[in-house]
Order: structure tokens, then sequence, then C-alpha cells
């Protein structure tokens, strides 16, 4: 029953925006963004969603970004009051009709190396690997914080781009 609703409210998604998603198997990732970053920075980050419409569990375990040398998947834990990054031991499960978020402040995407600085209002290319559904292109779009994607702008009036 869960997983019928979970699975009719993605189908719905695709007709009210202008779609950002990249799908292979039963794994779709939704909406890759990444952050401006100044100057000299050496990392920047990757948030997105992941969906399995699967009967089984899939794992996140690695990927790279044209942008960058490296990426990785880390997780922000608070220890003594202070925020902290580590890196994510055994890649990420993804459970049959479960959405995962990598976002701020939880599992996100770290690209390491950065090959120069990411400018607002442009994308890369990338990949995420997945035990089972292998090796998934997508697209990073950097955007500044605070700009809401219009799959997660609640509210949005459903008829609007009619
Ligand atoms: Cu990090």
């Amino acid at each position: 029953m869960l997983r019928t609703a979970i699975l009719a409210a993605c189908l719905v998604l695709p007709a009210l925006v202008s779609a950002h998603q990249f799908t292979a198997g039963s794994i779709t990732i939704d909406h890759p963004t990444s952050r401006p970053t100044p100057k000299a920075a050496k990392t920047g980050v990757g948030y997105l969603s992941i969906f399995n419409a699967g009967t089984q569990a899939d794992r996140l375990v690695g990927g790279s970004a044209e942008a960058s040398e490296r990426l990785e998947l880390h997780v922000t834990e608070i220890v003594d009051g202070v925020a902290r990054m580590r890196p994510v031991e055994g890649g990420v499960v993804i459970e049959p009709g479960a959405t995962i978020d990598l976002a701020s402040g939880g599992i996100h995407i770290m690209l390491g190396g950065l090959k120069g600085p990411l400018v607002a209002g442009e994308s890369f290319q990338g990949e995420l690997v997945f035990e089972k559904a292998g090796a998934i292109s997508i697209e990073f779009n950097v955007e500044r914080p605070g700009v809401v994607a219009p799959t997660t702008h609640e509210g949005h009036p459903m008829g609007e781009s009619q």
C-alpha cells in the first residue's frame, strides 16, 4: 500500500516539472545539485535523492564527477558539539520502495580535488555506481543555497504551467 502511494507520486512528478531525473533498472536519481564554490576551493558538495522502485535493496557504492578528481560519500556527525564529516563505510543502502536524500547535514556527496570553481547556473556530468543497477550517468546543476527546486516547492499550483 505504502509503496503504491510512493510510486504513484513519483510517476506524477515528471509531468509537473522539467524532469531532472536519471533512471537505470529500479533506481531513479532525482535532481542532482551542487553548490557554487570560491575560487581556491578544493572541495565541493553533491545533493540528490535516490528512489528504489525494485523489490530488492540496492547499494550506492561510489561514483565520479567530471568537475573533480574524486567523488566520495560522506556523513556529517556531531561529536562533542562539533559537526564532523567522515567517509561512509560500505556504501549507502536503498531499501525497496525507499527514497534516500543525500543532503546537507546528513549523508552527502563530497567532490574532492575540484578542477576549478563551480559556478551557479552551470552543470557538469557525473556517474553514480550501484551494486545492482550498475553505473548511472547523471548531471549536477550548480545552484545557490536556498534555491527551491520545483520538485520540492510546496504549494506550487499544479495547473500553473498550463
Ligand atoms: Cu563531506
